[in-house]
Protein backbone atom coordinates (compact mmCIF):
# COMPACT_ATOMS: atom_id res chain seq x y z
CA UNK A 1 0.00 0.00 0.00
CA UNK A 2 1.49 3.27 -1.29
CA UNK A 3 1.53 5.71 1.81
CA UNK A 4 -0.64 8.63 -0.18
CA UNK A 5 -3.41 5.82 -0.63
CA UNK A 6 -2.24 4.93 3.24
CA UNK A 7 -3.08 8.48 4.12
CA UNK A 8 -6.41 9.01 1.99
CA UNK A 9 -7.52 6.16 3.56
CA UNK A 10 -6.71 7.01 7.46
CA UNK A 11 -8.82 10.21 6.40
CA UNK A 12 -11.37 8.69 5.02
CA UNK A 13 -12.06 6.58 8.26
CA UNK A 14 -11.49 9.36 10.37
CA UNK A 15 -14.21 11.60 8.44
CA UNK A 16 -16.92 8.93 7.56
CA UNK A 17 -16.01 5.63 9.44
CA UNK A 18 -15.67 2.46 8.47
CA UNK A 19 -18.01 2.10 5.51
CA UNK A 20 -16.66 4.11 3.15
CA UNK A 21 -13.26 1.51 3.57
CA UNK A 22 -15.49 -1.27 3.02
CA UNK A 23 -16.30 0.09 -0.09
CA UNK A 24 -12.92 1.56 -1.81
CA UNK A 25 -10.96 -1.17 -1.71
CA UNK A 26 -7.37 -0.33 -2.53
CA UNK A 27 -6.83 0.41 -5.95
CA UNK A 28 -5.56 -2.32 -8.04
CA UNK A 29 -4.80 -1.45 -11.21
CA UNK A 30 -5.95 -3.75 -14.18
CA UNK A 31 -3.06 -4.73 -16.12
CA UNK A 32 -5.07 -5.89 -18.96
CA UNK A 33 -6.89 -2.59 -18.99
CA UNK A 34 -3.30 -0.50 -19.23
CA UNK A 35 -1.82 -2.63 -22.11
CA UNK A 36 -4.97 -2.79 -24.14
CA UNK A 37 -4.66 -2.46 -27.61
CA UNK A 38 -7.93 -0.88 -28.98
CA UNK A 39 -8.66 -2.54 -31.97
CA UNK A 40 -12.22 -1.30 -32.24
CA UNK A 41 -13.51 0.74 -35.04
CA UNK A 42 -15.84 1.93 -33.04
CA UNK A 43 -15.36 5.91 -32.42
CA UNK A 44 -15.45 6.55 -29.02
CA UNK A 45 -17.94 7.94 -26.93
CA UNK A 46 -17.20 11.82 -25.91
CA UNK A 47 -19.36 13.70 -23.05
CA UNK A 48 -19.03 16.01 -19.85
CA UNK A 49 -20.31 16.18 -16.59
CA UNK A 50 -20.98 19.32 -14.93
CA UNK A 51 -22.73 21.02 -12.04
CA UNK A 52 -25.47 20.80 -14.91
CA UNK A 53 -25.55 17.32 -14.96
CA UNK A 54 -28.64 15.68 -13.08
CA UNK A 55 -27.28 13.86 -9.45
CA UNK A 56 -28.12 10.69 -8.02
CA UNK A 57 -27.13 8.54 -4.84
CA UNK A 58 -25.14 5.81 -6.50
CA UNK A 59 -24.44 1.70 -5.83
CA UNK A 60 -21.96 -0.23 -5.81
CA UNK A 61 -20.53 -3.52 -5.79
CA UNK A 62 -17.88 -5.79 -5.77
CA UNK A 63 -18.00 -7.29 -9.39
CA UNK A 64 -21.20 -8.92 -9.31
CA UNK A 65 -22.49 -9.31 -13.18
CA UNK A 66 -25.86 -10.70 -14.49
CA UNK A 67 -26.93 -9.97 -17.43
CA UNK A 68 -30.54 -10.87 -16.99
CA UNK A 69 -30.28 -7.33 -15.08
CA UNK A 70 -30.51 -8.38 -11.65
CA UNK A 71 -26.98 -8.28 -9.99
CA UNK A 72 -26.58 -7.58 -6.04
CA UNK A 73 -26.00 -4.31 -5.08
CA UNK A 74 -25.01 -2.13 -2.32
CA UNK A 75 -26.01 1.74 -1.31
CA UNK A 76 -22.74 3.60 -1.79
CA UNK A 77 -22.38 5.84 1.23
CA UNK A 78 -21.05 8.50 -1.07
CA UNK A 79 -24.53 10.60 -2.66
CA UNK A 80 -25.10 13.07 -5.08
CA UNK A 81 -22.85 11.80 -7.51
CA UNK A 82 -23.26 13.64 -11.36
CA UNK A 83 -23.63 11.19 -14.28
CA UNK A 84 -24.64 10.85 -17.60
CA UNK A 85 -26.72 8.17 -19.26
CA UNK A 86 -25.58 6.53 -22.55
CA UNK A 87 -27.62 4.00 -24.71
CA UNK A 88 -25.79 1.21 -25.76
CA UNK A 89 -26.58 -1.67 -28.08
CA UNK A 90 -24.44 -4.31 -29.75
CA UNK A 91 -24.81 -6.86 -32.78
CA UNK A 92 -23.08 -9.84 -31.81
CA UNK A 93 -22.71 -12.66 -28.22
CA UNK A 94 -19.74 -12.15 -27.91
CA UNK A 95 -18.41 -10.39 -24.41
CA UNK A 96 -18.40 -6.53 -24.52
CA UNK A 97 -15.63 -3.73 -23.51
CA UNK A 98 -15.95 -0.40 -22.17
CA UNK A 99 -13.04 1.31 -20.82
CA UNK A 100 -13.17 4.81 -19.85
CA UNK A 101 -10.10 6.41 -21.99
CA UNK A 102 -7.11 8.30 -19.76
CA UNK A 103 -6.53 9.93 -22.67
CA UNK A 104 -9.24 12.53 -23.26
CA UNK A 105 -10.65 12.09 -19.74
CA UNK A 106 -10.26 14.47 -16.97
CA UNK A 107 -12.85 13.28 -14.33
CA UNK A 108 -10.53 12.33 -11.26
CA UNK A 109 -12.57 9.17 -10.47
CA UNK A 110 -15.52 7.69 -12.39
CA UNK A 111 -17.48 5.13 -11.60
CA UNK A 112 -19.03 2.68 -14.54
CA UNK A 113 -22.73 1.09 -14.27
CA UNK A 114 -24.39 -1.02 -16.56
CA UNK A 115 -28.22 -1.08 -16.78
CA UNK A 116 -30.65 -2.96 -18.82
CA UNK A 117 -32.88 0.10 -20.24
CA UNK A 118 -34.44 1.89 -18.36
CA UNK A 119 -32.09 3.24 -15.31
CA UNK A 120 -34.23 5.16 -12.83
CA UNK A 121 -31.85 7.30 -10.84
CA UNK A 122 -34.51 6.81 -8.28
CA UNK A 123 -33.97 3.22 -8.05
CA UNK A 124 -30.39 2.99 -9.36
CA UNK A 125 -30.13 -0.73 -7.22
CA UNK A 126 -32.88 -2.01 -9.79
CA UNK A 127 -32.02 -3.59 -13.68
CA UNK A 128 -28.35 -3.18 -12.82
CA UNK A 129 -26.04 -5.41 -15.55
CA UNK A 130 -22.61 -5.15 -13.58
CA UNK A 131 -20.35 -2.18 -12.05
CA UNK A 132 -17.03 -0.89 -11.40
CA UNK A 133 -15.03 1.66 -10.02
CA UNK A 134 -11.35 1.18 -10.89
CA UNK A 135 -10.51 -1.46 -13.26
CA UNK A 136 -9.12 1.05 -15.74
CA UNK A 137 -5.90 3.27 -15.78
CA UNK A 138 -5.27 4.47 -11.54
CA UNK A 139 -9.15 5.54 -10.42
CA UNK A 140 -10.90 4.69 -14.07
CA UNK A 141 -13.40 2.43 -14.88
CA UNK A 142 -13.52 -0.50 -17.38
CA UNK A 143 -15.52 -3.72 -17.69
CA UNK A 144 -13.28 -5.79 -20.01
CA UNK A 145 -13.51 -9.03 -21.88
CA UNK A 146 -11.82 -10.75 -18.26
CA UNK A 147 -15.76 -9.88 -17.18
CA UNK A 148 -17.33 -11.90 -19.82
CA UNK A 149 -20.11 -9.44 -20.32
CA UNK A 150 -22.32 -10.52 -23.31
CA UNK A 151 -25.19 -8.75 -23.87
CA UNK A 152 -28.40 -8.84 -26.11
CA UNK A 153 -28.56 -8.07 -29.75
CA UNK A 154 -32.07 -6.49 -30.02
CA UNK A 155 -31.95 -4.93 -26.58
CA UNK A 156 -31.36 -1.48 -25.28
CA UNK A 157 -28.89 -0.92 -22.49
CA UNK A 158 -28.07 2.06 -20.34
CA UNK A 159 -24.28 2.82 -19.47
CA UNK A 160 -24.64 5.31 -16.61
CA UNK A 161 -21.20 7.04 -16.00
CA UNK A 162 -20.81 8.55 -12.65
CA UNK A 163 -18.03 9.44 -9.87
CA UNK A 164 -16.91 8.16 -7.08
CA UNK A 165 -17.56 10.89 -4.65
CA UNK A 166 -19.62 13.82 -4.93
CA UNK A 167 -18.92 17.07 -7.00
CA UNK A 168 -16.50 15.46 -9.60
CA UNK A 169 -16.89 17.07 -12.48
CA UNK A 170 -14.64 16.84 -15.93
CA UNK A 171 -14.62 15.34 -19.64
CA UNK A 172 -14.47 11.27 -20.52
CA UNK A 173 -13.89 9.58 -23.09
CA UNK A 174 -15.31 5.63 -23.15
CA UNK A 175 -13.77 3.39 -25.79
CA UNK A 176 -16.46 0.72 -26.62
CA UNK A 177 -15.46 -2.74 -27.78
CA UNK A 178 -16.52 -3.38 -31.96
CA UNK A 179 -19.43 -4.81 -31.08
CA UNK A 180 -20.97 -2.06 -29.22
CA UNK A 181 -23.02 0.62 -30.56
CA UNK A 182 -24.07 4.36 -28.94
CA UNK A 183 -27.79 4.62 -29.40
CA UNK A 184 -27.01 7.85 -28.25
CA UNK A 185 -27.24 10.22 -24.64
CA UNK A 186 -30.51 9.62 -22.80
CA UNK A 187 -32.11 12.70 -21.55
CA UNK A 188 -33.33 13.26 -18.17
CA UNK A 189 -36.12 13.70 -19.65
CA UNK A 190 -36.69 9.69 -20.68
CA UNK A 191 -36.04 8.60 -16.99
CA UNK A 192 -39.12 9.49 -14.07
CA UNK A 193 -36.06 11.90 -12.31
CA UNK A 194 -37.24 14.36 -14.85
CA UNK A 195 -40.29 14.79 -13.96
CA UNK A 196 -39.62 15.11 -10.09
CA UNK A 197 -36.57 17.09 -10.67
CA UNK A 198 -37.82 20.37 -10.74
CA UNK A 199 -38.85 19.82 -7.03
CA UNK A 200 -35.70 20.08 -5.75
CA UNK A 201 -33.90 22.81 -8.13
CA1 LIG B 1 -26.26 6.40 -0.41
CA1 LIG C 1 -13.01 4.82 -9.97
Amino acid sequence: MRFTTFLLVGLLLFATGTAVAREKTPDVINAAANTIVVTSTNPPIFGLLSSQSGTYDRIYNQGAIDTQCGAEVLDSVNDGMYYDILCLQVDDNQPIELIVAAEGTDIIDTVLTLYCSPFDPLFPDQNVVAFDDDSGLNTLSAFTLSDNIVLSPGSEYWLVISTFGANMTGNYVIQPSGNVYDCGAVGDEDTSWGAVKGLYR
